[in-house]
């Protein structure tokens, strides 16, 4: 358990690193998978709490989320603290904390639980590597998701590509564009995942952005190559440049080259 910990408190870093996890901004899950029954011995188990509904593939899952109201930070220096360790009932409908001597046993999942179930959930209904998520606030991302002529699929793909040959080549598919939803709610989970179905990373307008990998560091990366395009675009912004970019037959070239 504890690897699993370690991996997602080091995303955690990264992302204090990044300035993108102001208070409590921002959360990771990762999924373990169906783990034995031999493994809970040395654990406890905590009550049996309801999920708004039945998540048919996540049964028997231990899935690892940041809990609500933490701090990144905070779970880089104590990740048995303030991480929530789910482990899904057999109907899929139900969890349990898996409660070590380590465990905050007042500690609640992260309030954007509902995306991350989700999430998993179509990730195992439609076999796919990723195993994690990360959610996180970085600033010029956001920015553009503000400015009205970027609050479109590929308005906004077209210029992050333009701008640096490494957005084309790791976040080929591109970004994903959610309208603005309430944050926690299903609305946006249901719109994130079935997004997600064709991408590895949305963003959530005037909010964040959420990401899949099959590692957390995995997820961090796209979101920050992306936000890297989006740094570079205010930099020139800023300094009085409209720029061409990186246009249209030369990422055409790219894509052929790296074959994506
Ligand atoms: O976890 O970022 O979207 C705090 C948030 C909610
Ligand atoms: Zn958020």
């Amino acid at each position: 358990m504890k690897k699993h910990l370690n991996k997602i408190s080091k995303t955690s870093a990264l992302l204090d690193k990044r300035g993108w996890a102001e208070a409590n901004a921002g959360n990771i899950s990762l999924r373990i998978g169906n783990i034995s029954n031999n493994y809970y011995k040395k654990y406890q188990l905590g009550e049996l709490k309801n999920f708004q509904k039945t998540f048919t593939h996540l049964s028997n899952q231990v899935i690892i989320v940041t809990g609500a109201g933490t701090r990144m930070r905070d779970v880089k220096r104590k990740p048995e603290r303030y991480l929530f360790i789910l482990k899904i009932n057999e109907a899929g409908n139900m969890f349990q904390q898996i409660i070590s001597n380590k465990t905050n046993k007042n500690l609640k999942p992260t309030s954007e639980l509902i995306s991350h179930l989700y999430i998993h959930n179509m990730l195992l209904a439609n076999k796919r590597e990723e195993r994690s998520i990360v959610h996180t606030h970085p600033a010029n991302l956001i920015a553009l998701s503000h400015i009205q002529k970027f609050c479109n699929q590929d308005a906004i793909n077209n210029l992050l590509w333009s701008i640096q040959p490494e957005t084309v080549v790791l976040a080929n598919e591109g970004i994903a564009f959610i309208p603005y939803q309430l944050t926690g709610s299903e609305k946006l989970a249901i719109e994130t995942t079935k997004a997600l179905e064709k991408h590895r990373v949305a963003l959530w307008e005037k909010h964040g952005c959420i990401a899949i990998g099959k590692s957390p560091e995995k997820a961090f990366d796209l979101i920050d190559v992306l936000e890297k395009s989006a740094f570079i675009f205010f930099i020139y912004k800023n300094a009085g440049y409209n720029v061409e970019g990186i246009n249209d037959i030369k990422q055409k070239k790219m894509r052929r080259h790296f074959k994506i």
